[in-house]
C-alpha cells in the first residue's frame, strides 16, 4: 500500500477507533514491553566504563567512548587567564540563563559563556510545556507521587522534592518577567494533562513554550547587561590541584583560539547528549548538544548517576525527511491524538509514560504494523486530523500553531493529514550528581539542568525538563554567588587532567579520540 493509502486508513478508522477507550498496562505489563523493546535494554549498545568514578558501570557506547577520551589541552598549555570572575556559567540555555541572572542578581561578578548563541538550546525548542503544580485541585505532593512513579520510583527523593516545592514560585518569577502563558477565559492560567500525569499540570505558551521562556530570559540577559561571551565552547575544567574547581578552559569558535577563564565558581549548564545519536536514533536536540558536562565533571572526578537510561521521545518526525527526528510535541497526543498502526489500529494508551508509549511503537514496527517510507524510514502514524473533529475545527491552529507551520513548510497539512512518527532522542535521565543547591562532589562546581542526574530517576515525565532548569539555574546561580563572596581565586592547574591520563594509561586506553566533542563531526565541513 503507497502512503496516501495509508493515511486514507487512518481517515476510515477514526469514527471506530474513537469509540474505544483504550486501558493503560498494568505494571507488570509495562516492565515486560519496556525490558523487550525499549532501546536501554539492548545489551549489544552497552558497555562497561573502564576507569574513572563510574568503572565498571554500564553505559551507552557513544557515552562511554566520551568519557575515556583524552583533555584537548595539552600539560603544557599557558593557563594565563584571560578573564576572572566570581561565577563563570557555562551554557546559554534555560538554566544557563536563571543561573546567570540569579548570580547576577545576587551581586556577583558573572561571566555567561555559550558554545552557540545566547539561547540555542534544547529549553528554547521546548514545545508542550513547563509542569508546575498550580491548579486547586494540585498540590506539589500529587507532583512528587505522578514524576516518582513515571521515573520507576529511581529518582533522588531530595532534588523531586525540591523541584516540586519551588514550582509555583518560578511560575511567579516568570510570569513577572513577562512570560505569556497561555490563560482561561476567567484570566487564571491555563493548564493542560502530560503523560503520565494525574492532574492538567503544564504551563504552556502554545506549542512554542521554551521558545517564549527563553525570549524574555534572554531579553532579561541583555537588558541587565549580564557578561555574555557567544561561541565560547568550554573544553576543560581548571582545579587548584587539590580537587577543587577554579575555572574553565573556552574554545572561541569564531577565532580558533583558547580563552582561560578564572573564577571562584563553576556553573555547567551545557544541557544533554542528543548529538551522540546513541543506538544511531535521530534525535529532537540542537546542534551542541553533546554532553560536555558529563565528560568534564567525569575527568575531574565527579561520578555521574543512571547514564545507562535515555529518553526516546515517542513522537519524533518520520517524513518528510527534512523533519527526521524533529520533536512533535507530546501535547497532541494529550488533546486526544491516537497513534495508529499500518492496519489502523490503536495500539498503546497515549497518555501513558513516554518509555511505554515509544516501547510500543517500537512493538508495532518491529512486528511489521509499522508504516514504510519511499527512504525505508519505518513510523506509525499520529492522527493530527483528529483533534479537530474532536474539540471542533481551528484546534491545531490555535494550540499547535508552531507544528502546523513546521510541516506547512513541506508541504503537509497536518491538519488535513496524519504525520508519521517513530521514536527520536529526546533526553538523558541521568547526568552528573549534584545535591540539592546543585553542586556536585567536587567543591565549587556546580552544574543544573539535563546535565544533571537524578532528579527524574528512569523516566522524565513532560514539562518537568523546563521546570528542572529554572528551579536549579536558580540555586546553582545563588549558592554558587553566596559561595564566591568567601572565596579568594585559587590556583589554575591541569592536575586533574593529568591524573586521568595516568589512570587512561594504566587501563591502556588510547589517548586518540579527544572529549567533549563540542560539535557533531557533520557540522564541522561546510564550505
Ligand atoms: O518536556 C518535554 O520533553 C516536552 C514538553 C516535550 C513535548 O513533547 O512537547
Amino acid at each position: 500500500m503507497d502512503i496516501t493509502a495509508q493515511q486514507n486508513l487512518v481517515h476510515q478508522t477514526r469514527d471506530e477507533r474513537r469509540a474505544i477507550d483504550f486501558p493503560k498496562l498494568s505494571p507488570a505489563e509495562r516492565d515486560a514491553l519496556i525490558k523487550k523493546y525499549h532501546p536501554d535494554h539492548r545489551g549489544h549498545a552497552y558497555r562497561s566504563i573502564k576507569f574513572g568514578p563510574n568503572a565498571g558501570d554500564s553505559t551507552v557506547m557513544e557515552v562511554a567512548t566520551l568519557l575515556e577520551g583524552d583533555s584537548p589541552i595539552p600539560a603544557d598549555f599557558n593557563l594565563t587567564p584571560e578573564y576572572s570572575v566570581d561565577v563563570l556559567v557555562v551554557g546559554g540555555g534555560g538554566a544557563g540563563c536563571a543561573a546567570a541572572l540569579h548570580a547576577h542578581a545576587a551581586g556577583s561578578n558573572v561571566l555567561l559563556a555559550t558554545k552557540l548563541r545566547l539561547g540555542d538550546s534544547n529549553s528554547v525548542m521546548a514545545q508542550g510545556g513547563m509542569q508546575i503544580a498550580v491548579a486547586p485541585d494540585d498540590s506539589p505532593v500529587q507532583h512528587f507521587l505522578d514524576t516518582l512513579k513515571g521515573g520507576h520510583m529511581k529518582n533522588d527523593h531530595d532534588l523531586l522534592k525540591t523541584m516540586v516545592e519551588e514550582g509555583p514560585s518560578i511560575a511567579q518569577w516568570l510570569l513577572e518577567l513577562g512570560v505569556l502563558f497561555d490563560r482561561q477565559a476567567d484570566g487564571n492560567l491555563h493548564v493542560k494533562k502530560g503523560g503520565g500525569s494525574s492532574k492538567a499540570r503544564l504551563l504552556t505558551c502554545s506549542d512554542y513554550t521554551g521558545l517564549e521562556i527563553m525570549r524574555v530570559l534572554k531579553d532579561e540577559v541583555l537588558n541587565q547587561k549580564v557578561p555574555l561571551l557567544e561561541f565560547g565552547a568550554v573544553i576543560e575544567l581548571l582545579s587548584d590541584g587539590a580537587g577543587t574547581c577554579t575555572g574553565a578552559v573556552l574554545q572561541d569558535l569564531d577565532n580558533k583560539r583558547h580563552i582561560v577563564v578564572a573564577a571562584k565558581t563553576v556553573i555547567l549548564a551545557t544541557g544533554g547528549i542528543g548529538r551522540l545519536h546513541i543506538q544511531g536514533f535521530p534525535t529532537s536536540n540542537h546542534y551542541g548538544a553533546t554532553g560536555d558536562a558529563l565528560v568534564l565533571a567525569y575527568r575531574m572526578g565527579v561520578p555521574l548517576v543512571q547514564i545507562d537510561t535515555f529518553q526516546y521521545h515517542p513522537s519524533g518526525g518520520v517524513y518528510p525527511e527534512q523533519l527526521v527526528g524533529a520533536l512533535v510535541t507530546e501535547g497532541i497526543r494529550s488533546e486526544g491524538g491516537h497513534l495508529v498502526n499500518a492496519h489502523g489500529e490503536r495500539f498503546v494508551n497515549e497518555l501513558d509514560t513516554r518509555d511505554v508509549v515509544s516501547s510500543s511503537i517500537i512493538r508495532e514496527c518491529e512486528e511489521g504494523r509499522g508504516v514504510r517510507t519511499a527512504s525505508g524510514r519505518v513510523g506509525v502514524w499520529l492522527d493530527t486530523p483528529l483533534l479537530d473533529v474532536e474539540h471542533g475545527p481551528g484546534t491545531l491552529d490555535k494550540h499547535f500553531p508552531a507544528m502546523v507551520r513546521q510541516y506547512e513548510r513541506y508541504g503537509v497539512d497536518i491538519r488535513k493529514d496524519p504525520v508519521l512518527i517513530y521514536p527520536t532522542l529526546h533526553y538523558q535521565n541521568g547526568g552528573v550528581k549534584i545535591d540539592v543547591k546543585g553542586e556536585t562532589p567536587v567543591g565549587n562546581l556546580f552544574v543544573a539542568g539535563e546535565a544533571s542526574g537524578g532528579l527524574h530517576g528512569r523516566n522524565r515525565l513532560m514539562g518537568n525538563s523546563l521546570l528542572d532548569l529554572m528551579v536549579f539555574g536558580k540555586r546553582t546561580g545563588l549558592t554558587a554567588a553566596e559561595r564566591a563572596k568567601s572565596l579568594s581565586q585559587g590556583k589554575l592547574t591541569l592536575t586533574h587532567v593529568e591524573q586521568f591520563r595516568e589512570e587512561a594509561q594504566r587501563h591502556q586506553v588510547s589517548s586518540e579520540l579527544t572529549s567533549p566533542m563540542v560539535l557533531p563531526a557533520y557540522t564541522r565541513h561546510v564550505s
